[in-house]
């Protein structure tokens, strides 16, 4: 009977289809069945809109080769029987996954055998929209799977799941999965290596992942290129306890609470991996501790640990955690950062808490966001509540066989209970240091109390609300009964100041509109009346201009540079090498060596448009960027070498020539022509205390020490309203002139969504705020916005620009006309009132705004300290 139902349903189901209709199937306890012996070529699909009301369960049982994608709502439970390779949860034609943030049900995950009993795995496979994910991501907003965001999940014995991208982050709000149960990331073997991440916890509860967590075997044993790691947000706590983990993408914890209770015992006797194993790159952390955030437990962790928050070893009061590797053998280390900590339970001699590490104990003063700090970490033990402590019992907390490293330069701050009187012993000897305490007395004693003031709390910078914003009032004040005008043309304020500040736009390519074409359109107007710096959006790129090999094509960039010279507007040349838009004479997609060429030949190729290149247009292209995003979106790098970067693994430039592609181009470019600036161009670096930020800064710097001839580094600045701070901007440009180096904002569009009144104002606030980083930073001469209008801008739909689709100046356009009026109204007054009597006092010291000492005058404002006291701000 219920077969007939479903039948039925089915029936109902695929006329609609057949009609275009969508229905909405309310389930009642259902079964859809999607069994047949389907094929790669022909796979079973189910994707009608459905609700699974509260108290009912839909079952949907599949077979291999199944695209389970319906929009899902309710607060049932969704039993899914996964047959083998592979029940995709969305459709693996368009790497899509479907709207489920209406359904919070429970949702069990079964192996499904009965049509295939012998495939590589039976269970869900999570698509990515093709995105791809990394764990220090600066936006990862959009590259996240949220399918199960709002569901309490459980991975059931015998059922897996994987994902469909490499490198993809798959978010579930809560996962328990069972022993037998197996966490993949990609589920095939392949060449590039990349690490899926599981962001696991974001509805706070606490949960156990009792189930194997390791990558798809190669030659029987986990692939490490196909890498599975965890992200643990929310509140609660994760227990892990499978004995043979592989974890090779890491785990990070963000907040709360993992343990790991594997059975370390049995582990060390059979030499398993443990309840982490080691990271893909062994010199790598397997586990990483964020402020704020917990890791603790009485199993084996089988790589180094990162510590910025709390390591509690043991469980309920007792248990010893190791740091330790009984499958390798290899040490594991654990790294202190400054403000970390580790607490010790103590109840009786025979019943506290302990670490035990194979390595050593290391200390990084680097912060979690990458600046560096001062705080020494803590050792703190605490009573428990039933505690039997007994004068003379003696408790040996930490071990580390390979010892303190850099023992001279830190020392740990350790916290003892108040109530009883205590003796530290700190051994360091033979190699190895062990810390032991001895309870001395039961009177009370003096160690305790966590409030030290030498122990100066370091404030990272990850909190916006830590950081206090410089006060820009005197730079973009209003200023009373100024002669300057309102809503002038936006490089008419700056023609009002003797400066080097220019204001630019991407002007729209030949294939969408044509400017140079036609100078007196609406579009050309508005892009020559108000900007005084102009980049080809395309036209300059080496698909454009070298279509074959030496076979150089300027047209389109020299109209341009003619239109721009027309319009007295300086020119940005982009970009010279980038992995991108790359001619299919060189490689068919940038990224693989299909023509196989030697180093030697692909070195002279870019050498030889680089040359003439930038010869072609000898110094009317005022500035270059020379190399366009060749870091790698994931830079967790940078958390243990401070000065590391990744770069691009898929880059032919890379592939082929290696890291020195760089620095031979800067040269090629500085030798073609020694007047013009040479830029390093990339995205997702604009705020400091982000991983890639750092990481960009760190290839400038070494290419700055190097002597290679770069003037500095483009941030494009393709934002999200939503997602911006100034002080981050801020203190990133200011690094930057720490080393010489010019920072600028070379393809700003600032995403909102929908265009209504509210969004457009945050939107016009953080062009403004843009614009004041811009105006008051010495090293960062241009401000460059990607699209002339709502129209032509890359980002269809975000309404990312300054002018609309019928090329009407937004508020943003109308917030910059503010800034740049109050910011010349403001250097004029201070100009006329302060040039006049400084000679009564010699100049002893002379600053930008930023309060940076400057060797000679520098444009814009001046902070002048004269010998009788008096600080004057001075224009020049
Ligand atoms: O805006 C450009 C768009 O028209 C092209 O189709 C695209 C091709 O990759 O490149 C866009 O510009 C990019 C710029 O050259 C480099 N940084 C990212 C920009 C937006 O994708």
């Amino acid at each position: 009977m219920l077969n007939m139902q479903i039948m039925k349903k089915q029936l109902l189901t695929i006329l609609m289809f057949a009609l275009g209709v969508s229905a909405q199937v309310w389930a009642d306890d259902k079964l859809i069945d999607l069994c047949e012996k389907n094929t790669s070529s022909t796979y079973k699909e189910y994707g009608t809109a459905t609700t699974i009301a509260a108290g009912s369960t839909l079952t949907v049982r599949t077979a291999r080769y199944t695209d389970f994608y319906p929009t899902l709502s309710g607060k049932g439970n969704l039993e899914l029987y996964c047959g083998g390779e592979r029940t995709y949860l969305g459709k693996h034609s368009d790497k899509s996954y479907p709207n489920w943030t209406n359904f919070t049900g429970h949702v069990d995950i079964y192996p499904y055998k009965a049509v295939e009993g012998n495939c590589g795995f039976y269970g869900a496979v999570m698509n990515t929209n093709g995105k791809s994910y990394s764990p220090e991501d600066a936006n990862p907003t959009s590259k996240i799977n949220v399918l199960f965001n709002n569901n309490k999940v459980v991975l059931h014995e015998g059922a897996a799941f994987a994902t469909e991208k490499s490198a993809a982050g798959i978010r579930i709000g809560e996962l328990n999965t069972e022993a037998g149960s197996r966490m993949y990331g990609y589920y095939k073997s392949q060449s590039a290596t990349s690490t899926a991440y599981y962001l696991l916890g974001c509805l706070h509860t606490d949960a156990t992942l009792a189930g194997r967590i390791a990558s798809v075997e190669k030659n029987g044993a986990p692939d490490a290129t196909q890498a599975v790691g965890i992200v643990k947000e929310g509140k609660g706590t994760y227990t892990l306890t499978a004995n043979d983990n592989q974890i090779s993408g890491a785990i990070r914890i963000n907040e709360g609470k993992v343990l790991i209770n594997n059975d370390a015992a049995t582990a060390r006797k059979k030499k398993y991996t443990g309840g982490t194993g080691s990271a893909g790159n062994a010199s790598m952390p397997v586990a990483y501790v964020f402020k704020g955030a917990t890791l603790g437990g009485n199993g084996n962790i089988g790589g180094h640990v990162d510590l910025y928050g709390s390591l509690m070893p043991g469980d309920e009061g007792q248990g010893t955690l190791y740091l330790a590797n009984y499958a390798t053998s290899a040490a594991c280390h654990l790294i202190v950062h400054p403000g970390s900590s580790m607490h010790f339970s103590l109840t009786d001699a025979s019943a506290y808490t302990s670490m035990e590490a194979s390595g050593s104990i290391q200390f990084s003063s680097m912060l979690q966001d990458f600046t560096e700090g001062k705080t020494q970490p803590q050792v703190v033990a605490t009573l428990s509540e039933n505690q039997q402590v007994k004068e003379g019992d003696t408790f040996t907390l930490i071990k580390a066989a390979k010892g303190r490293q850099n023992a001279a330069d830190w020392k740990f701050k350790i916290v003892l209970p108040e109530q009883l009187t205590w003796d530290v012993n700190e051994a360091e000897e033979n190699g190895q240091y062990v810390l032991s305490v001895t309870c001395t007395s039961l009177n009370q004693g003096s160690q305790g109390g966590e409030d030290d003031k030498d122990n100066v709390d370091d404030k990272d910078n990850v909190d916006d609300k830590d950081e206090e914003d410089e006060d820009d009032s005197a730079m973009f004040g209003e200023v009373a009964g100024t002669t300057v005008q309102k809503g002038m043309f936006l490089r008419k304020y700056l023609e009002m100041l003797d400066t080097d500040k220019r204001i630019g736009v991407a002007v729209p390519s030949t294939w969408t509109y044509n400017v140079p074409a036609s100078p007196s359109s609406t579009v050309s107007k508005n892009i020559s009346n108000n900007f005084n710096l102009c980049v080809a959006e395309n036209e300059m790129k080496i698909d454009q201009i070298e279509p074959s090999q030496n076979g150089f094509n300027f047209g389109a960039a020299n109209d341009l540079v003619q239109y721009a010279q027309n319009q007295r507007m300086a020119v940005r040349g982009h970009t010279l090498v980038w992995h991108q838009q790359v001619p299919e004479w060189i490689s068919k997609d940038g990224k693989n060596n299909d023509k196989k060429w030697t180093r030697e030949q692909l070195l002279e190729i870019m050498k030889n448009h680089i040359t003439k290149c930038v010869k072609q247009f000898g110094s009317k292209v005022m500035e270059w960027d020379v190399v366009n995003e060749t870091l790698d979106d994931d830079q967790s790098i940078v958390r243990t070498n401070p000065n590391g970067y990744q770069l691009r693994k898929e880059s032919v430039w890379v592939k082929v020539i290696g890291e020195d592609f760089i620095d031979s181009a800067f040269v090629y470019a500085h030798r073609a022509n020694p007047n013009i600036k040479l830029y390093l161009n990339d995205y997702d670096c604009e705020f400091s205390g982000v991983a890639k930020t750092t990481a960009l800064y760190n290839l400038a710097k070494r290419l700055k020490d190097k002597g290679v001839p770069i003037d500095g580094v483009g941030l494009q600045c393709h934002l999200k309203a939503n997602n911006f701070s100034k002080p981050k901007l801020n203190q990133t440009v200011k690094r930057y002139a720490e080393i010489g180096l010019n920072c600028i904002f070379t393809e700003i569009d600032i995403a909102i969504t929908g265009n209504s009144s509210s969004e457009l104002t945050k939107q016009a606030e953080v062009f403004s705020q843009i614009a004041q980083v811009w105006l008051k930073n010495d090293n960062c001469p241009h401000m460059v916005v990607w699209g002339i209008n709502d129209k032509f801008s890359w980002v269809s739909g975000s309404h990312a620009v300054l002018f609309d689709e019928n090329n009407t100046g937004k508020p943003a356009y109308k917030a910059l006309q503010t800034t740049l009026r109050n910011y010349v109204a403001n250097m004029k007054q201070q100009t006329s009132v302060e040039g006049v009597d400084n000679a009564n006092a010699a100049e002893v010291g002379r600053y930008n705004l930023s309060g940076l000492r400057l060797t000679a005058p520098a444009h814009g404002v001046n902070i002048v300290r004269m010998s009788n006291g008096t600080v004057k701000k001075v224009m020049k």
